[in-house]
């Protein structure tokens, strides 16, 4: 079992898509252990995506991040991370598999609805940003 951090970016929960997006993660056998709605700051906003800094669209995605509430989520399964990214799909919409998350609920590659961790060192460290011990069952 391994885990992975996910999160329902603000154009997803301004478009009321929450349930959509976690009826198909709990269809999908992922176990929620850990969720809260937060308003991401710009300093979490930065930290998060530190990989993009020196990319075109850092500001923008950025000011996007921070536009809104997002839900951040920890789910818990076999395989999580590679299922995860399967189930969400490419990070452009447009070029995603048929049936992904990203598929039903993406606008374009800024606004793309959710985020997923690509590895384990990704996941272990932005759910240590996100959350604390205490709020993990
Ligand atoms: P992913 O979210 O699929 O892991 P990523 O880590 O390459 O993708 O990029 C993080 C986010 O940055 C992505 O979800 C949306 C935004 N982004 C990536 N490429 C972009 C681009 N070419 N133009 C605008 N935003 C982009
Ligand atoms: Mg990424």
């Amino acid at each position: 079992m391994d885990k992975s951090f996910f999160m329902i970016k603000p154009d997803a929960v301004a478009e009321n898509n929450i349930g959509g997006i976690i009826a198909i993660i709990e269809k999908s056998n992922f176990k929620i252990i850990a969720l809260k709605m937060l308003l991401v700051e710009t300093k979490l906003a930065k930290e998060h995506y530190k990989e993009h800094i020196n990319k075109p669209f850092f500001k923008e995605l950025v000011e996007f991040i921070t536009s809104g509430p997002s839900v951040a989520i920890i789910l818990e399964g076999q395989d999580c991370i590679k299922n995860l990214r399967d189930l969400v799909g490419n990070t452009n919409p447009a070029k995603a598999v048929q049936g992904t998350i990203r598929t039903k609920f993406g606008v374009d590659v800024g606004r793309n609805a959710v985020h997923a961790s690509d590895s384990s060192e990704a996941a272990i460290r932005e759910i240590d940003l996100f959350f604390n011990t205490s709020e993990i069952y």
